[in-house]
C-alpha cells in the first residue's frame, strides 16, 4: 500500500484528489444507477463510492480515493472513473498469480472504465483485505478492507 514508488508524488498533482472528490459522489450516484438495475433491491446505503481521481495515472496510493476504503460485509464498492484516462480496478497485487480473481473491471466489455464517468462495482461477502491496482498504470494501488 505505501509503496516505495512515491517519487511521482512530488508532482503535487495530489491536489487534484480533494477537488475531484466534491463532484464524484453525486456523479457516481446517478451513473451507477444505470448499471445496477439488477441490484435494485440493495439500498444506496450498501454502496460505498471510490473515485479514480483526476490525474490518477501518475499517482500511487492516492489514485483511488478514499484509500483504503473500509466497508462491512455485504457492502458494495462503486468505483467511478473521474479521470480522462482509461483505468482498471483489478484485484490482487502486481505480478501475483491471483490477479483479477476476486474482481476486475477489465480492458473490454461493459465494466471497462474506458472513460470519464464509467463505473465498476463489486460486492464483498467475505471479511479481509483486498489489494487492487490498475493494470494500465500498475503504480496505482488501493485496498478494500472488509470487516
Ligand atoms: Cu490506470
Amino acid at each position: 500500500m505505501q509503496q516505495a514508488t512515491s517519487s511521482s508524488n512530488a508532482t503535487s498533482s495530489s491536489n487534484a484528489t480533494s477537488s475531484s472528490n466534491a463532484t464524484s459522489s453525486s456523479n457516481a450516484t446517478s451513473s451507477s444507477n444505470a448499471t445496477s438495475s439488477s441490484n435494485a433491491t440493495s439500498s444506496d446505503s450498501q454502496k460505498v463510492q471510490v473515485s479514480i481521481v483526476s490525474g490518477a495515472s501518475t499517482l500511487t496510493d492516492t489514485a483511488y480515493n478514499p484509500n483504503p476504503v473500509e466497508i462491512t460485509i455485504g457492502q458494495t464498492v462503486v468505483w467511478t472513473n473521474d479521470d480522462a484516462a482509461f483505468h482498471t480496478v483489478t484485484s490482487g497485487q502486481v505480478g501475483a498469480a491471483d490477479v483479477g480473481k476476486e474482481f476486475d473491471s477489465g480492458l473490454t466489455g461493459p465494466t471497462a472504465l474506458t472513460s470519464k464517468g464509467k463505473t465498476f462495482e463489486h460486492t464483498f461477502e467475505v471479511a479481509g483485505e483486498y489489494p487492487y491496482f490498475c493494470t494500465l498504470h500498475p503504480g496505482m494501488v488501493g485496498t478494500v478492507v472488509v470487516s
